[in-house]
C-alpha cells in the first residue's frame, strides 16, 4: 500500500506532497475541499481531530496529523532522500530550528488572516482589523526569516533540506504577493528554487499554477 494524503492544492499537505516527490514515494491525493469547509466534516475528524489538513495515512494503516511530525516522520523513513542534514552536524540544528520557527511562530497566523472571525469576541463585528493586524504580525516574522538565511538559494550552506519546502509553500499564503518581494527578497528567491526543482516543479505546477 501507498501513502494517501489528504489535503488541499497549496495549503499545508503542499509540504508533505514536495517532500514525497523528493523521495519517489507513490502517493494518492485526496481531496478536502477547505472552500465547502469539508475539514469540518466529522467523517474528516475521524482522521484529524483538529479538523485541518494534512493528514497522511501511513503504508502500515496508520494516520499521522500535524506537517512537521509528518515530515520529520517521512525524513526518518526514507534516509537516502536526503531530507535534512547529517544528524549530528550543526545544520541539522539550524534546519530544525527554522522549521519549527515557521511551524510554530507563523503558520498558525494565516489561521486568523484566512477566519479572522474565529479570533474575535462578536464574529459579527467588522474582523477586518483582526485580519490587518494578523498580516502585520506576519510580516514582521518573515523578515527575521528572510535575515536568516545564510545559503543561496536554500536556508542553509549545505542545500536544500525540508526547512526550504517548509518555508517555500507558508510564504506564499496571507495575499502578500506585492510586498514579498522587495522586503523579502531572499525567501522568495528560495520558494523559487524550490518550486523549480527537478522533483518539486510538477507538484508546484499542480497546486500552484
Ligand atoms: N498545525 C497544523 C496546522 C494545519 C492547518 O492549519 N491547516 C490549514 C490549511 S493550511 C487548514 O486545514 N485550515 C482549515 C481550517 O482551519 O478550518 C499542521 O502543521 O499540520
Amino acid at each position: 500500500m501507498s501513502y494517501i494524503l489528504y489535503g488541499s492544492p497549496g495549503s499545508g499537505s503542499l509540504t508533505v506532497e514536495l517532500a514525497l516527490a523528493e523521495i519517489g514515494a507513490e502517493y494518492e491525493f485526496r481531496t478536502v475541499n477547505l472552500r465547502t469547509d469539508e475539514q469540518r466534516a466529522s467523517e474528516y475528524a475521524a482522521l484529524n481531530p483538529q479538523r485541518k489538513v494534512p493528514a497522511l495515512i501511513m503504508p502500515s494503516g496508520e494516520t499521522l496529523t500535524e506537517s512537521v511530525a509528518i515530515l520529520l516522520t517521512l525524513d526518518r523513513l526514507h534516509p537516502d532522500a536526503n531530507l535534512l542534514p547529517a544528524a549530528d552536524s550543526a545544520d541539522y540544528a539550524q534546519a530544525l530550528r527554522w522549521l519549527m520557527f515557521v511551524a510554530s511562530e507563523i503558520y498558525p497566523i494565516v489561521e486568523i488572516s484566512d477566519y479572522p472571525e474565529r479570533f474575535s469576541p462578536d464574529p459579527n463585528s467588522d474582523v477586518e482589523p483582526v485580519r490587518e493586524l494578523a498580516c502585520e504580525i506576519w510580516r514582521e516574522r518573515w523578515k527575521i526569516v528572510e535575515d536568516n538565511i545564510n545559503g543561496d538559494p536554500y536556508l542553509l550552506g549545505s542545500g536544500f533540506c525540508l526547512s526550504d519546502i517548509y518555508i517555500a509553500v507558508v510564504s506564499r499564503w496571507a495575499q502578500q504577493e506585492n510586498w514579498r518581494p522587495t522586503h523579502i527578497p531572499k525567501v522568495e528567491r528560495l520558494s523559487d528554487a524550490v518550486a523549480s526543482r527537478t522533483a518539486c516543479a510538477p507538484v508546484w505546477k499542480k497546486n500552484r499554477g
